[in-house]
């Protein structure tokens, strides 16, 4: 959907936004967010970083609808204005965008004002401009006169408000500035955790400044709902691929101590990489990648997750009763030890095809049943392992969503307020798997494309959909 100028346009004319404002405001910032792509230009907290103009376009079905330009940012406005202001001829009194011009034209815009001049020539290249404002800033006057410059340019400017989730933000101040400029449109949009609204709301609040730009905005804004849309099934999709594989997974041990310690030991271990490598295509899905500072700010360390999945202190800090599993597996008959961290050694096959509802799948465990009569014993993922599963996914998907691709800083991670996967019943889904081994990546010989076991994968997947919204 976004990639870097260079080619031609295809069909009718993109619009052009150039990104404009003060040096270190977050303007590199706010494309990476809109086109996010956590690789666009340079992010740095060092003041001008960005030294070139930079372009790079959204599409939808192949159609560019939008070019965004990051720009270097602004320093030296006052002595500009001072400059421009002199430009006039005696006995002239020329109207902003010649007046800019005429400073185009001159050699101070390859000098002593070169960083400004790429600004102002990609703005005047441009339909609009999107007016970036630090807004813990003073409204100092070095911003008034970057505004006046601006301004002159004669295209429309919609002022963007970032770092609007600080303490110190000067918005009311910021406000009374831009209408004193004529500037009554603005939008609040944080680069680092941008509303989930708040492209929708840009888009919105640019096409009433360029009405005639009001369809391909609107295609704009459709186009991301329904990617946000599919983003999120594919999402619980994923989750619920991880789910059933853990669920359905079986794996036979001798009952000799040692094998056993083993045999816990590899499941541990697969269990673990089964839900890193659901991590991992979480990361993918929404462009963010698990060696990035974005990704090592997630309540992940370095892409993965820092509490173990079979420490029981985790289970308790997601309020996850280490109870109720427990009980569950008594009653059907399973022998449950909590030694064994997460997971349950039952007896047989059987066991968990009755626990799972299906004694009529547990006939066709002819050789399980063997198993069994010989006194074979089966590791299983316990519940409360699922459950824990479950909510840290759904937690990583949540902060997934509201993360920005400029983020760079850590984000915390709020203890789900409702009770689902925390209490009550596993779904159906879930229990289902219990009884079919063959339906989990991580035994042997797995059939994963049988179409029964899609239709669990499908229906968990439109249950945890659900608890996103
Ligand atoms: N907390 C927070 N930090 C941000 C936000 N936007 C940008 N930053 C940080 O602000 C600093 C400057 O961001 P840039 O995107 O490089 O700013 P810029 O305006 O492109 O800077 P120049 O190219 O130097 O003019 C970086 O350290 C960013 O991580 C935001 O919305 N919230
Ligand atoms: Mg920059």
């Amino acid at each position: 959907m976004t990639s870097q100028i260079g080619s031609d346009a295809t069909g009718s004319r993109p619009l052009k936004l150039a990104v404009v404002g003060h040096t270190n405001v977050g303007k590199t910032s706010l494309l990476r967010t809109l086109t996010r792509d956590v690789d666009f230009g340079e992010v740095s907290h060092h003041p001008s970083t960005t030294r070139h103009v930079e372009g790079a376009r959204l599409s939808v079905d192949g159609q560019a609808l939008l070019e965004l330009y990051d720009t270097p940012g602004l320093e030296d406005a006052i002595a500009l204005l001072d400059y421009l202001e002199r430009l006039d001829r005696p006995g002239e009194r020329l109207d902003g965008p010649t007046r800019i011009s005429r400073f185009l034209d001159g050699s101070e815009a390859r000098q002593r004002f070169e960083q400004e001049a790429k600004v102002l020539r990609q703005l005047l290249a441009s339909d609009a401009g999107l007016y970036v404002i630090d807004a813990r800033e003073p409204v100092l006057a070095k911003y008034r006169d970057e505004l006046a410059v601006l301004a002159s340019c004669g295209k429309p400017l919609l002022p963007v408000f970032n770092f609007v989730h600080s303490a110190e933000q000067r918005e009311p101040e910021w406000r009374d500035a831009l209408a004193r400029l004529g500037l009554h449109a603005l939008v609040r949009f944080d680069s680092v955790a941008p509303p989930i609204d708040g492209e929708q709301r840009l888009y919105e609040s640019l096409a009433l400044l360029l009405e005639s730009a009001r369809p391909q905005l609107q295609r704009l804004v459709h186009s991301h709902a329904l990617q946000r849309q599919a983003r999120r099934a594919s999402a619980a999709h994923l989750i619920a691929e991880l789910l059933i594989d853990c669920a359905a997974c079986r794996h036979g041990v001798s009952s000799d101590d040692s094998a056993e310690q083993r045999a816990i030991a590899a499941l541990h271990e697969a269990v673990r990489q089964r839900e890193q490598r659901c991590v991992e295509a979480l990361l993918a899905l929404y462009a963010f990648r698990p060696g990035d500072a974005a990704a090592a700010a997630l309540p992940l360390l370095d892409g993965r997750w820092g509490d173990d999945l079979f420490n029981p202190e985790t289970l308790k800090q997601l309020g996850v009763h280490i109870g109720s599993g427990i009980a569950a597996g008594a009653a059907a008959g399973l022998g449950i030890d909590l030694a064994l961290a997460g997971l349950s050694l039952g007896t047989a096959a059987l066991a968990g095809a009755i626990a799972g509802g299906a004694l009529q799948t547990a006939r066709n465990y002819g050789d399980r049943l063997l198993g069994k009569l010989r006194g074979q014993r089966e590791l299983t993922v316990d519940d409360n392992v699922l459950r824990l599963l479950a909510l840290r996914q759904r937690q990583l998907v949540q902060a997934l969503e509201a993360r920005g691709h400029a983020a760079m800083n850590s984000i915390e991670v709020t203890m789900p307020a409702d009770t689902s996967w925390r209490e009550g019943k596993l779904p159906q889904s879930l229990q289902k798997a219990r009884a079919h081994p063959q339906w989990s990546a991580l035994n042997a010989q797995p059939q994963l494309s049988q179409p029964q076991r899609q239709e669990q994968v499908e229906a968990l997947a439109r249950l945890l959909a659900q608890d996103q919204d």
